[in-house]
């Protein structure tokens, strides 16, 4: 039986200022759910967005609220062991809120698997894979800054993808940018941009030629979400993947996207379809449109990145690899043995559950008090 639903946010520092085109990110507030069994079971989830509400619509504030207010009331005193069940009462009960739902099925997931001794991998179909390639980003603003990020990660063997964050500049500085990095790291390394969706369908056609023409492997979300038409018609004009990102909102947008041909490549992420299993859906629409895969974040800490690395372990195909880094860009561990990176890829996790153990004291001591952290920084870029 579920006893208690617990939900905190978690401040914690970026180790550099994380410029994208709708935020500058200082901190990252990580939302955690604590779900509490009768049998002594307990699972984690994690529900953390960025920016604040500058990239989606829905907070760490409003997230905390409506799973306190709303949800946690709903499902208390359900069986802990009827994960479906539970997960279907929420979801046809409670509107939206995809974020909040991700991270109670995550919770959910984890005791589940912790209660049968195996991994959340296995309870969503099995694994494939035990390690997934991760990208790094590079965002600091600065070319030089950039370039000497991309070449000590390569040098750690940590990470030979790199996507930029671009959008904020004209085009032209933007294409400026992109390529003087991927002239100084050469044809083995790929170089991806993510626009999140900055330009106009006209900027975007001068922007993604000179990309292409350039080398860039990938074009993340160049136009708004909501302009499909857009996203079709670029898709069908370049040769280099365009990929949807702020434009997939679970299956239904999957769906969506696949009819109107608007992506080579989905970013599949756990809270942005609002859970693992809907993750799962939406990762069979693109295998059965031959639409290629790319496990995407939400720069979620440790929590949310191992849930996610659990989902992308069962992809059969994984061509674009994923950027499950999120609890590199901060400054505190909050596991008692951290996540492993090596080899260019992320070790997933083996252990029952999420196979992570939190380190309860740390987050105790980096918990939100009360109000609004002035660690959060919500300034537009
Ligand atoms: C996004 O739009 O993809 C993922 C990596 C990163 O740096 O930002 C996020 C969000
Ligand atoms: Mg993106």
């Amino acid at each position: 039986m579920i006893k208690s639903v617990e939900t905190l946010i978690v401040d914690v520092p970026t180790i550099r200022p994380h410029k994208l085109s709708v935020a500058t990110m200082n901190a990252q507030a990580l939302v955690l759910v604590r779900i509490r069994c009768a049998d002594g079971v307990e699972g984690w989830g994690e529900a953390t967005t960025i920016g604040g509400l500058n990239y989606g619509e829905e907070s760490p504030e409003s997230i905390k609220t409506n799973i306190d207010t709303y949800m946690a009331p709903l499902i208390i005193g359900m069986k802990a062991d009827q994960v479906a069940k539970v997960m279907y009462k929420l979801r046809s009960t409670i509107q939206g809120n995809r974020f909040a739902k991700c991270a109670i099925e995550t919770a959910l997931l984890d005791a589940q698997g912790k209660r049968l001794g195996i991994p959340v991998s296995e309870l969503l179909g099995g694994r494939v894979r035990d390690e997934l390639p991760v990208a790094w980003t590079l965002a600091s603003g600065d070319t030089k800054k950039d370039i000497a990020e991309a070449e000590k990660m390569i040098s750690l063997r940590r990470h030979n993808i790199f996507k930029l964050k671009i959008g904020l500049r004209s085009v032209e500085d933007d294409v400026e940018h992109v390529l003087a990095i991927k002239r100084a790291l050469g044809s083995d390394i790929s170089v991806r941009v993510d626009v999140n969706q900055a330009w106009s369908e006209l900027n975007a056609v001068r922007g993604i030629a000179a990309l292409e023409a350039g080398g860039i492997d990938l074009i993340e979300q160049p136009v708004k979400a909501l302009h499909k038409s857009s996203m079709a018609r670029l898709t069908n004009q370049f040769a280099v993947a365009i990929m949807a990102d702020e434009a997939l909102h679970g299956p239904s947008d999957a769906l969506e996207l696949a009819n109107k041909f608007a992506a080579d490549v989905f970013a599949v992420k756990i809270n942005q379809s609002g859970g693992l299993f809907p993750a799962l859906q939406v990762a069979t629409i693109a295998e059965l449109c031959g639409i290629s895969l790319y496990g995407g974040t939400m720069l979620e800490g440790a929590v949310g990145t191992a849930a996610s690395a659990h989902v992308f372990s069962t992809f059969h195909e994984l061509e674009f690899g994923t950027e499950l880094f999120g609890p590199l860009l901060l400054t505190e561990e909050i596991l008692s043995e951290p996540l492993v990176y090596k080899d260019f890829s992320l070790q997933v996790p083996k252990g029952p559950g999420l196979g992570i153990q939190l380190d309860i004291e740390k987050i105790n001591y980096l918990k939100r008090q009360q109000g609004h952290s002035d660690q959060v920084d919500l300034i537009p870029a």
